[in-house]
């Protein structure tokens, strides 16, 4: 049976950009195999957060994977620091990733930027060792994720091939992304060529947001010249991040989207656009309260970790194994 997993860290409301991306296709994969889905709570320590609202966007982010239709009996729900297997198997892995490929990646030259350089933890830097761990832990052969990830994951990847060539096939279960078609990349509404992203709040959709504050974010939406609705991110990328968020949420392809709004002006396309993130929203909002208010979010995180635990000391002593710890 194949094995699934992914996880969101805790760094903020969740966002539009996350649900389409992330959240809403976890659910789509609890058929499939076995699920892991966690909250990547020591990843949101890799940049300075206060510890109140560290603690808010963890109880938050456990009710959205249940609003979002993972079912606790299914799939095994935890937090990442509640399961110390990810911290041992990261200190091991940490020799067989290199300075070199790590101060490349993506990730970490854009959040270095932004910072002191005084000032950049060594967590930000090992970022991708501890998501490989999160990765290979759990056997993982599949990790649904949007599109800015896939980087980490192949460094997992050529970590895995590395571990496999140095101490025997089969030491590390190599993973593959999966990326959804449509949705991969959800742009901000007030800026369509930057990502929309919880830690640069501008132009998101917030999960909590209220109806009003949808249309109204969606309606003032940055549009492009001319007044034809088509796909084209190049020249006309407010449009097409709108037509990529209705088609994803309709589960429609892009071209079907298009053909919808064929004779459609911009306001009308946008009105449709906010009639179905309202109505999405307010249901995932509605399963949300019900989470919150059932009081069991805490045991299923607890039940869940209990499993992850069990699991992922089949994979750490393994490797423990391999590399002569036992
Ligand atoms: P941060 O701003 O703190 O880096 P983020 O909002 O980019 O956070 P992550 O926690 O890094 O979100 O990502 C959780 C998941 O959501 C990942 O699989 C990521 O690829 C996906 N995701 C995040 N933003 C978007 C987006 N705008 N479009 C599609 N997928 C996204
Ligand atoms: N880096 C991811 C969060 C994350 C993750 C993982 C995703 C940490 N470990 C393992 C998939 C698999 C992000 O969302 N920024």
């Amino acid at each position: 049976m194949k094995r699934i997993l992914s996880g969101i860290k805790p760094t903020g409301k969740l966002t539009l950009g996350n649900y389409i991306g992330a959240l809403k296709n976890f659910a789509n994969y609890q058929e499939d195999g076995e699920s892991f889905i966690f909250i990547a709570d020591l990843h949101a320590l890799t940049l300075p957060i206060d510890p109140d609202f560290l603690r808010d966007n963890i109880r938050d982010i456990a009710a959205f994977y249940i609003a979002s239709g993972l079912d606790p009996n299914k799939v095994t729900l935890f937090r990442q620091s509640r399961v110390p297997q990810h911290s041992e198997l990261a200190i091991i892995l940490q020799n067989y990733l290199y300075m070199g490929e790590l101060s490349r990646m993506t990730q970490f030259k854009d959040a270095a930027e932004n910072l002191n350089q005084n000032a950049i933890g060594l967590g930000l830097f090992a970022y991708p060792v501890l998501m490989a761990a999160d990765i290979v832990l759990y056997d993982a052969n599949i990790v649904p994720v949007g599109e800015d990830q896939t980087q980490h994951v192949e460094i997992t990847r050529d970590l895995v091939n590395r571990m496999n060539n140095r101490y025997g096939k089969g030491t590390l279960i190599l993973p593959e992304a999966q990326i959804s078609k449509v949705g991969k990349r959800i742009m901000s509404l007030s800026d369509p060529t930057k990502k929309m992203s919880k830690s640069d709040p501008k132009g998101d959709i917030f999960l909590t947001d209220t109806p009003k504050q949808i249309r109204k974010k969606i309606m003032s939406a940055q549009t492009d010249s001319g007044s034809e609705v088509i796909y084209d991110p190049k020249n006309k990328p407010g449009i097409s991040n709108l037509l990529m968020i209705y088609a994803a949420l309709k589960e429609v392809s892009i071209e079907e989207a298009e053909k919808t709004f064929a004779n459609s002006m911009y306001g009308e396309f946008k009105k449709a656009v906010a009639d179905v993130v309202v109505s999405e929203l307010e249901a995932l909002q509605s399963r949300y309260e019900a989470a919150i208010n059932s009081g069991e979010v805490e045991a299923i995180l607890l039940k869940g970790e209990a499993r992850a635990r069990e699991v992922a000391d089949v994979c750490l002593h393994r490797v423990q194994k391999a590399v002569g710890l036992r």
